[in-house]
C-alpha cells in the first residue's frame, strides 16, 4: 500500500533531515508498503523549506507543500494533497521532532491490515506515557479530557490531542469533508477524530511513549496564539456537542414518525378485519421501512449507505435486526389480549368504552412498542450505524461489517 507520511514543520531545520532519513530506512525494511513523504511547511523563517527542496534533488518520493501559518490549516491542505496528488492509501501525519517516534509505524500499519481504519498511538492506555511538565499536564488534561472527551463527547479514543496516527483513505479519510473544516490551530486533532468517527471508522489505540524533543523549540507557549487556541478549542467542542445532540433529537423525531406509521397501519389493518397481533406486526414493518429511509438519509446522513449495490443488503440486515421488535410487538399483543383481554374490557368500561372497550389490543400495542424500542436502540447502534462496540456480539458485529 502507498503510505504518505504527512510531516508538518515550522522551524524544524535540525529535525526534518533525520526524520526523512529514518523514514527512508524504514521504507526499505517494509516490503508490503511504499513510502511517500510530504512535508507541509508554513514558510519557516529558519529555512526548513529550502533544506527539503535540497533533499528532493536526490529523492523521488519527497514532496513539499507550502502552507499558511497554523497546524490545522497546514494539515487540511496536506491531507487533500496526499489523497489527490499523491494517491495515498494510508496517511500518517506526524510531527518531525521525534516526540512521537516513527518506530511505531510498522505496528500501526499491521493494525490497519488487521482491519482497523484509524490507529492512534496513545498516552492514555496501559503502557503509554507522556513527558509533560506540570503546565502541559494541566493544559492537556483540561483540553483533552475535560473539554474534548467530556464536554464535546468525543470518546472514540482516549488520546485526542496527538498528531501521529495512521488513517485509511478508502471509505474513511476520503469521506471527510475537509473543505468544510474551519479550524486553524491544534484543535484540528480532536476535530479529525470526530470527523473520522462520523464516517463509521473502526478505531484502535496502541500504547506509545511521548518522548523528548530531539532539537529546536516547541511552538506551544503562553502567548497570543495560546489564547487563540484555547478559545478555538472551547468553541469547537461546543459546536461538536450541539451537532451530536442534533443526532439524538433527529433519532427521536424519526422514532416518533415511525410510531405514527405503526399506529395508523395497525388501526387500518384491524379495520380491514385482520387479527390485531398480525396488524401490529404489519404496521411495525411499515415503520421499519420509514425508519430506515429517514435515519439513513437524515439522522446518520454522514454514514449514509450510498451505493445502490449496498443499500438493499443493508436494508435486509436492518430488517433482520428489527425483526426482534416486530416479533416483540406481535407477541405482546397476542398474549396480552389472550390473557388479559377480558380484564381490560371490564376495567375500561364506561366513558372509555369507545376507545378501550373490546380494543384492549391498543394497550398491549403501546406496551409492545415500549419493549420494541429498547430492542431497536440496541440493535441499531450495534449492527447498523455502529456507534457502540458490543462485547457480547463483537464477533457478529465484525462479520456484518
Ligand atoms: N506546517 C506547520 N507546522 C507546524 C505549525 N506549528 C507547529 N507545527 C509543527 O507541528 C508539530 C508539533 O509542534 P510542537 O511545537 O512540537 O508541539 P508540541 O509537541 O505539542 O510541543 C511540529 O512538527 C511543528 O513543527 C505551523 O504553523 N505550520
Ligand atoms: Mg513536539
Amino acid at each position: 500500500m502507498r503510505v504518505v507520511n504527512l510531516l508538518s514543520t515550522y522551524n524544524e531545520r535540525e529535525n526534518i533531515g533525520p526524520m526523512i532519513e529514518y523514514l527512508d530506512d524504514l521504507d526499505k525494511k517494509l516490503k508490503k508498503h511504499e513510502f511517500v513523504n510530504l512535508v507541509v511547511d508554513s514558510h519557516s523563517p529558519d529555512g526548513t523549506g529550502d533544506l527539503v527542496r535540497k533533499m528532493m534533488k536526490t529523492r523521488k518520493n519527497l514532496h513539499l507543500l507550502e502552507t499558511p501559518r497554523g497546524l490545522g490549516i497546514s494539515l487540511i491542505q496536506g491531507y487533500k494533497y496526499a489523497m489527490k496528488k499523491l494517491k495515498a492509501d494510508i496517511v500518517i501525519p506526524n510531527d518531525v521532532d521525534f516526540q512521537w517516534h516513527p518506530k511505531y509505524i510498522p505496528q500501526m500499519l499491521e493494525k490497519i491490515e488487521e482491519g482497523y481504519d484509524v490507529v492512534v498511538p496513545s498516552r492514555h492506555v496501559p503502557g503509554g506515557k507522556d513527558n509533560f511538565d506540570a503546565f502541559r499536564k494541566l493544559t492537556h488534561f483540561v483540553s483533552n479530557t475535560l473539554v474534548n472527551h467530556y464536554w464535546a463527547g468525543i470518546r472514540e479514543v482516549k488520546d485526542l490531542a496527538g498528531n501521529f496516527k495512521a488513517i485509511r483513505v478508502k471509505g474513511i479519510l476520503e469521506k471527510v469533508n475537509l473543505n468544510k473544516l474551519d479550524v486553524r490551530g491544534y484543535v484540528i486533532q480532536p476535530t479529525m477524530i470526530y470527523e473520522l468517527s462520523k464516517t463509521g471508522a473502526k478505531f484502535c489505540e496502541i500504547p506509545a511513549v511521548y518522548g523528548e524533543r530531539r532539537a529546536g523549540k516547541t511552538k506551544v507557549g503562553v502567548n497570543i496564539q495560546f489564547i487563540k487556541d484555547v478559545i478555538e478549542t472551547v468553541l469547537n467542542a461546543t459546536k461538536i456537542r450541539i451537532e451530536r445532540s442534533q443526532q439524538v433529537i433527529k433519532f427521536a423525531i424519526v422514532g416518533f414518525i415511525g410510531f405514527i406509521v405503526n399506529t395508523v397501519g395497525l388501526e387500518l389493518f384491524v379495520f380491514l378485519g385482520i387479527r390485531p397481533s398480525i396488524s401490529g406486526m404489519m404496521g411495525a414493518e411499515l415503520a421499519i421501512i420509514s425508519n430506515f429511509i429517514l435515519n439513513n438519509f437524515w439522522t446518520f446522513a454522514a454514514k449514509k449507505i450510498v451505493s445502490l449495490r449496498k443499500a438493499p443488503i443493508k436494508f435486509l440486515q436492518f430488517n433482520l435486526t428489527s425483526i426482534g421488535a416486530v416479533l416483540i410487538q406481535g407477541t405482546t399483543i397476542e398474549l396480552g389480549t389472550l390473557l388479559f383481554g377480558g380484564l381490560m374490557n371490564s376495567l375500561f368500561s364506561g366513558f372509555l368504552t369507545p376507545f378501550w372497550g373490546n380494543n384492549g389490543y391498543r394497550f398491549f400495542y403501546i406496551m409492545g412498542i415500549g419493549f420494541g424500542l429498547i430492542w431497536n436502540y440496541f440493535a441499531y447502534t450495534t449492527f447498523i450505524w455502529k456507534t457502540r462496540q458490543s462485547k457480547l456480539f463483537g464477533w457478529l458485529q465484525k462479520r456484518l461489517g
